[in-house]
């Protein structure tokens, strides 16, 4: 097959729905859950706002539009490189620098719905991950590894999606060795069910966050809040992730969507 015949089989598989097309991405709106930091440690994000601007009236008759207020990381989003001081230095590492062609990419999806179902602060570890690849087949190199948790059945109700206490966030991540390990397999983005790429207790890890921390410092992506990792095989998806093309932006919301075989 020549490669223009590939792209209108692809174009003919979506159409038959051979090929199926798998919305990663939850609603956006002004009850969409945010990360919480300590606010005698940091400035937090404000909620979604979404303004009516005209409803087919006296603002503008025939027409409907809203305008936003809206933070990076908000949502089903995408990390940037530039997100972190590790990562700070990268030319192309701002959503409007980043090449666009790493913004298609296979997907290895990692189910640990069960234990994070036992204990909200799982840490996947990288003897965890080594496990899944004698199942599953070596991850390769500038592919996504994301996290399955079943975590975005908790819905848009902070008390659950967030489940935090005087402690903090209990959410599931990666453990430090967990990131290392995929980083030596050179992996293109790490992505996550939860609102944001890391654990909920996260910052007490060494180096705290260590998905941000060494994901950006290796300029490699995240994705956080996904939604539907249940419907995704282990292997074989592609994914979409072009975040918006913000100005130095560091991450963006985003509608992620994975094809994946219907057979
Ligand atoms: C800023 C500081 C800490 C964290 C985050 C942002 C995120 O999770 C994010 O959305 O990137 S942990
Ligand atoms: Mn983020």
């Amino acid at each position: 097959m020549t490669t223009t015949q590939t792209l209108t089989a692809l174009a003919t598989a979506i159409a038959s729905e051979e090929i199926k097309v798998v919305d990663l991405s939850g609603t956006l709106g002004p009850d969409t859950p945010l990360i919480k930091l300590p606010p005698e440690v940091a400035i937090n994000t404000p909620q979604v706002e979404i303004h009516e601007i005209s409803k087919y009236d006296d603002n503008g008759p025939f027409w409907s539009w809203n305008w936003l207020k809206l933070g990076e990381h908000s949502g089903t989003h995408f990390d940037a490189p530039i997100h972190w001081i590790s990562g700070r230095d990268y030319a192309d590492g701002s959503t409007d620098t980043i090449p666009p062609q790493n913004f298609i990419a296979p997907a290895c999806v990692i189910d640990c719905s069960a234990e994070a179902q036992a204990d909200s602060d799982y840490l996947l570890t990288a003897d965890r991950v080594r496990e899944w690849e004698a199942d599953h087949g070596e991850i390769p190199a500038r592919s996504w590894v994301l996290m399955r948790t079943d975590w975005y059945k908790r819905g848009h109700s902070e008390e659950l999606f967030l489940n935090a206490d005087e402690n903090g966030s209990h959410a599931p991540g990666p453990a430090t060795d967990c990131i290392q390990y995929l980083l030596e397999k050179d992996i293109l983005g790490w992505g996550s069910e939860a609102v944001g790429t890391d654990a909920g207790q996260g910052f007490g890890l060494e180096p705290p966050l260590p998905a941000h921390h060494l994901m950006h410092e290796a300029n490699k992506y995240g994705l956080a809040s996904l939604c539907n990792l249940d419907q995704l095989p282990a292997t074989g998806s592609v994914i979409i992730t072009p975040p918006l093309k913000i100005l130095n932006g560091t991450g963006s919301p985003i509608r992620v969507l994975a094809l994946i075989s219907a057979s």
